[in-house]
């Protein structure tokens, strides 16, 4: 599983050679990594691996262009890396070992600079394999936000609220819920033929582990165990949404009303839009007002009953309301990311198309499902880029699902604009995640504009884990 000998061996290495002066000045910022409890509830305190004793960390605030020098202890007997998720920023610091980022080493240190980039909403979370333990990776409490300051602001708000949604005490199960109809666009036949295709010349006819979770909460508190958010009637609410799930996408609907998103993954869309519900895969980011036009006592929540009934939500109180918090499920809608795109205008021709074919493989390598990308799953052993990009040209990428699972596929150190989404031609929505739905496919551009190896993959923890990753490097 997780950690070769030899990257061990090398992030040895490194750290032998690092100058011992680190002590001499203080970092900007200092993040312990550390065992300790979370307080989900009264009666529900859950042991995990937590950034500065609490969870989730400490939301770091930046400026964009000023760099930052940041402190990261392993207090742990393990090794880990902290990747700075969104962030357009050098391989060796971004936190992924693919990369040729340093491990930080159990009882080590290591310190980093960086200049961070670009503005918005962005994450910090752990990059190490979890495979099948569910105390590592992104299962356990090490999250947090990032603020990069803008030199301006998007829209107009009186008041900015941070929420954090993060599932906890998971389990294997053979049985998933994924909600595989929250996406616009209909099924490709023919990537609906390839999952049949896999499906009968799997070995094992029964499909893997999937994880399930049996607490669930926002900014680290289970539904109606925090303090409520208290609200004015009138107020416009800025609600700076991270999902921090391993492995869940995830619904918030508000009863009574609706959000008008602004960005997504931190950058600012051409079109903001209002919704009743929010859907966000593993690791986006939503930033989106809510107008406090509806007094009373409200569930803001996951649409899911059992979720929500263990957890996921947060009690939304007006001045001067009482009584019961109130929930009622929103009508059916889909998320449409191209809602909040422009028309694309003329052709962008790009300089290179890369096309990306998943496939699942059930149960392939002990009961759980192995993944491929264009018949070859990751080997954490090799670690052989997959493709080479050349700087300064724009790639387009065409990422094709031939499973029924929704990925939220991530690209590491670069942002990409999304060029077709669920069928639909759509420009001007930049993003570092997005949801590609059941035997559907997705279309983003992106430039080779910050050389060095970068990391594609789904951000579906048990997905990375077990093949559904691609290095890229530059020429
Ligand atoms: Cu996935």
């Amino acid at each position: 599983m997780a950690i070769s000998r030899r990257s061990l061996l090398q992030a040895a290495a490194l750290t032998a050679l690092a100058p011992p002066t680190f002590a001499a000045t203080k970092a900007d910022y200092t993040i312990r990594i550390a065992k300790g409890l979370a307080e989900l509830a009264e009666d529900q305190i859950v042991s995990t691996t937590l950034y500065n004793g609490q969870f989730p960390g400490p939301l770091l605030r930046f400026k964009e262009g000023q760099r930052v020098t940041v402190d990261m202890f392993n207090d742990t007997d393990t090794p880990e890396l902290l990747h700075w998720h969104g962030q357009q920023i050098p391989s060796e610091v971004d936190g992924a070992a693919e990369e040729g980022s340093p491990y930080i080493l159990p009882h080590g240190m290591r310190r980093i600079s960086f200049v961070p980039k670009p503005s918005g909403l962005r994450f910090y979370h752990s990059h190490v394999t979890a495979g099948n333990d569910l105390d590592r990776g992104t299962y356990s409490g090490q999250m947090g936000p990032v603020y990069i300051e803008p030199n301006n602001n998007p829209g107009a708000f009186d008041r900015e609220i941070f929420l954090t949604l993060k599932e906890f005490a998971p389990t294997f199960s053979k049985s998933g819920d994924m909600a595989s109809d929250a996406l616009a666009g209909q099924m490709l036949h023919d990537l609906v033929a390839v999952g049949k295709k896999a499906d009968e010349q799997a070995r094992v006819k029964t499909k893997g582990y999937e994880v399930g979770y049996q607490l669930f909460s926002i900014n680290g508190r289970m539904l109606g165990h925090g303090e409520p958010l208290r609200v004015k009637q009138g107020e416009r609410v800025l609600l700076q949404i991270v999902n921090g799930s391993a492995t869940e996408i995830r619904s918030l609907a508000l009863p009574g009303h609706t959000f008008k998103v602004v960005a997504l993954d931190g950058n600012p869309v051409p079109t903001p839009a209002e919704v009743p519900v929010l859907w966000l895969g593993t690791a986006e980011r939503v930033s989106a007002i809510v107008e406090m036009n509806h007094p009373g006592v409200w569930i803001l929540g996951d649409l899911a009953d059992d979720d929500r009934g263990h957890g996921m939500g947060i009690v939304v109180e007006y001045a001067g309301a009482d009584g019961k918090p109130q929930w009622t499920t929103p009508k059916p809608s889909h998320w449409d990311y191209s809602m909040f795109g422009r028309k694309p205008a003329g052709l962008v021709r790009p300089d290179q198309t890369i096309e990306l074919l998943i496939v699942k493989h059930n149960a392939a390598l002990e009961g759980f499902n192995q993944w491929t990308l264009n018949g070859v799953a990751f080997s954490m052993q090799t670690m052989r880029p997959l493709y080479k990009v050349q700087t300064g040209r724009r790639y387009r990428v065409k990422i094709r699902n031939g499973s029924d699972d929704i990925h939220p596929m991530h690209l590491h150190r670069h942002s990409f604009e999304l060029a077709q989404i669920g069928g639909k031609p759509t420009a001007g929505v930049i993003k570092d995640v997005v949801m590609l739905g059941g035997y559907q496919e997705a279309v983003f551009d992106f430039v080779a504009d910050n050389p060095g190896r970068t990391l594609f993959h789904c951000h579906q923890q048990l997905h990375m884990d077990f093949g559904l990753m691609a290095l890229f490097d530059y020429a």
